[in-house]
């Protein structure tokens, strides 16, 4: 979620009154407004797309609840020392949270482990699930005040509580230290987000946190579903849960078991209520950063929601067989269970069995899910398949992070109400040409550059000259999102400085490189572009010959609150992932929102910005998605350009130190496994960076560019999404607060 403060006086249209009212109490709001931390309670698109969405649905008067755990400790904090990643915990709560409600009477149960048995009803059998350990779950409510209306909707936040009913138990058998000792396990199921962002370890700990989470949250949906519902038959008709990717899916099993086990309706009409109410959005591209549950361990975390998996993959399977006959590869693909050396449960194929609609999140990711990842799936249920192309909140993104542009488009549009419409905002395309308006948008610009430059300056020491292109690349470090092809066009740009006659760097157009993003703690080869990066900017920034034609910044613990203020005052941002990867990206689209110009590949939701700014408005490049697969055939016959070896055996050289641990990154890039297209997209990327330098140096062009990049951003909101989200899949209309 970010910060709190400086969004909630916004939304609530009382920025101004409550600055003044600081200021009567001797306080200044924009120093106040800085002291407050960062909410990190996820790790990078997929949690931050949520808190855009929040933004949305209480602007426009949805009536929508969202979930999630109240982690003690989020996202680790990033500590760089000698270039080095470092994680240290993010304990947020230590001086406890003023935007959050604690709700001590919203508490449930919730239960892990035990047994299950048959018991007689009814003349026939039922399962009882007799759980082995209960914790408590209790609400945190966090308020979500929408711009301009009175509606404020919940985040409520799930924190674990050791059970006292449990504990009575072990007090009485006089088990005082075990008593004590379950009280603090209990507690840490809430503890700390995993920070590694795609790969699933199958921890026990963490499959109790998605059903800790997931039990939580349906008991206080049915709790309010009951209070003025006796049939559970119009539950469909009152409640769409929208599954966010696989992680809360458990919820399939869960309502199963609710209905079955404890509301006791028969298991086909349970199944017909799951089957209404369920929609599933998948936020990857890649086959193998779908979740998968070891069925062992869900034996015995969760015996009787396994048994119910397998029903319900019993059913399907012999539903599916007549669909499509008796072919055991396809059957085997497609199943819920999944026979390997490790039998496991796949997470999303028992998202796509029970949701009416799978959502990609643009629409190549979508064209990707139907004839790739999910094909077999498509061609059974074509109608299920559908997108809601990504969006973020014009709120935070422009108006919260960037008020003085936020001004500058008021006062050109005639008015304000583009915060709430963003449509309007292409009022400004007829305006691109206009001088008056470049030479105030350019005044904006430089007044956000300055601001950047005295963090950077502040926070590592750096001068930077704020007349010099800021090129950014800020998001998770990932080998698909390529900072190391980032890295590798700065190394040839230094190379080519260094070689130069000194009466030709009159031409350089001079560049302030920023690179951000944390690396998941275990993932090595992340780790290492981290280091390198800095072993670059070590290098480049002490070199005499350079001066301010080149700096290279790596700028630490990369979260919301530096998002805010880098994305206003880049004039270049890298949205450079190999074609076919990034199933969305949402960055892009905060930069394009604040007139920044992108550097992409045609990948995830960047393809849509092209149709709406069109190519000339950006810098692309790279082998696009069809000629991927094809190209990565050819392994080491695949031809890369003389100056990508050079760059790299500076690297291999230890031209910048560290060479034996640089080692396997660069065996990486070469001998065939390139497998990101390093190599192959090299050229292409250095031409992308020398247009970008041309158009730079004709400001005024540069200028209208930057304007017809926040003229085109309407499509990106996520008010946009929200609204096909309401419209197309949950059938809600706005639902403004009476008062
Ligand atoms: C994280 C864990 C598992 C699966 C996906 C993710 C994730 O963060 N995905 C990202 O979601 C964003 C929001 O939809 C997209 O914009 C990114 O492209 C995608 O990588």
């Amino acid at each position: 979620m970010g910060r709190s403060l400086s969004n909630s006086v916004i939304n609530l249209g009382i920025r101004d009154q409550y600055a003044d009212a600081l200021k009567e109490l001797g306080f200044e709001y924009e120093v106040l407004a800085e002291q407050e931390g960062d909410a990190a309670l996820g790790n990078g698109g997929l949690a931050r797309l949520s808190a855009c969405q929040m933004d949305s649905l209480a602007t426009m008067d949805y009536p929508a609840w969202g979930y999630g755990l109240r982690y003690q400790y989020g996202l680790f904090r990033q500590v760089i020392l000698d270039g080095y990643q470092h994680e240290h915990p993010d304990y947020w709560l230590n001086f406890g949270n003023p935007w959050e409600i604690e709700r001590v009477h919203v508490t449930y149960p919730v239960k892990f482990y035990g047994t299950v048995e048959d018991e007689n009803f009814n003349g026939g059998k039922r399962k009882v699930w007799l759980p082995g350990e209960m914790v408590e779950a209790v609400a945190y409510d966090n308020p979500i005040p929408g711009h301009g209306t009175r509606n404020t909707i919940t985040l409520r936040l799930w924190a674990a509580k050791p059970s006292d009913q449990i504990d009575m138990e072990s007090y009485n058998t006089g088990d005082y230290i075990n008593a004590v000792v379950n009280r603090q396990r209990a507690e840490t199921i809430s503890s700390v987000l995993y920070p590694d962002d795609r790969s699933y370890q199958g921890k026990e700990l963490r499959l109790k946190q998605q059903y800790f989470f997931v039990s939580a949250s349906l008991q206080d949906i049915i709790r309010r579903f009951k209070d003025s519902h006796s049939n559970f038959d119009d539950f469909p008709e009152k409640v769409a849960l929208q599954l966010n990717d696989t992680h809360p899916s458990l919820a399939i099993a869960e309502v199963m078991r609710v209905l079955v086990d404890e509301e006791h309706l028969d298991w086909k009409r349970a199944w017909g209520i799951v089957c209404k109410i369920f929609s599933f959005t998948t936020h990857t591209v890649l086959p193998e950063g779908l979740e998968k549950v070891p069925v062992d361990l869900l034996e015995s975390l969760l015996p009787r929601h396994l048994q119910i998996i397998y029903d319900i993959n019993f059913d399907y399977i012999e539903e599916l067989k007549k669909k499509i006959g008796l072919d055991y590869d396809r059957l085997s693909r497609m199943s819920i269970v999944e026979d390997g050396a490790v039998k496991s449960i796949r997470m999303a194929n028992l998202a796509i069995v029970c949701s009416h609609t799978v959502n990609g999140v643009s629409r190549v990711h979508s064209e990707l899910l139907k004839t790739r990842v999910f094909k077999d799936f498509y061609e059974l249920w074509p109608h299920k398949f559908d997108y809601k192309t990504n969006g973020v909140t014009q709120r935070r993104w422009i108006v919260v992070s960037n008020p003085s542009l936020s001004a500058l488009i008021s006062k050109w549009l005639g008015t304000e109400a583009w915060i709430r419409d963003v449509d309007l905002l292409a009022g400004l395309q007829e305006q691109a040409a206009n001088v008056d308006l470049h030479e105030e948008w350019r005044m904006v610009r430089k007044l956000n550059k300055m601001r950047l430059a005295e963090y950077i300056e502040a926070m590592s020491g750096i001068k930077v000259s704020v007349s010099a292109m800021f090129d950014v690349q800020i998001k998770r470090i990932h080998e698909y999102k390529r900072q190391l092809l980032n890295i590798l066009g700065i190394i040839h740009r230094y190379d080519c400085i260094k070689n130069m006659e000194k009466s030709d760097r009159t031409k350089v157009v001079p560049r302030v490189c920023i690179i951000g993003g944390k690396a998941a703690p275990g993932y090595e080869i992340a780790k290492k572009i981290i280091k390198l990066c800095n072993a670059v900017a070590e290098k480049i920034n002490n070199d005499p010959d350079v001066g301010d034609l080149l700096k290279l910044v790596f700028i630490p613990d990369y979260n919301v609150s530096v998002a805010e203020l880098v994305i206003p005052g880049a004039d270049l941002s890298q949205h450079i992932s190999t074609a076919g990867h990034e199933a969305s990206g949402t960055g892009n689209m905060k930069f394009l929102m604040n007139g920044c110009l992108l550097l992409a590949t045609e990948d995830g939701s960047t393809v849509e910005i092209i149709e709406e700014i069109g190519e000339d408005n950006m810098f692309l490049f790279g082998a696009k998605m069809h000629e991927v697969p094809a190209l990565r055939v050819k392994g080491p016959a695949l031809k890369v350009p003389l100056q990508f070896a050079s760059v790299v055996r500076m690297v291999r050289d230890g031209y910048f130190g560290f060479q034996d641990y640089f080692e396997s990154l660069c065996d990486k890039l070469e001998g065939g496994n390139d497998f990101y297209l390093l190599g192959y997209d090299f050229q292409s990327y250095l031409e992308a960076q020398a247009a970008a330098d041309k158009a730079f140096v004709d400001q005024e062009k540069w200028t209208r560019m930057s304007i017809l990049s926040t003229a085109g951003s309407g499509r990106f909101s996520s008010d946009r999404t929200i609204e096909e989200y309401a419209e197309k899949t949950w059938g809600i209309e706005p639902c403004k607060c009476p008062f």
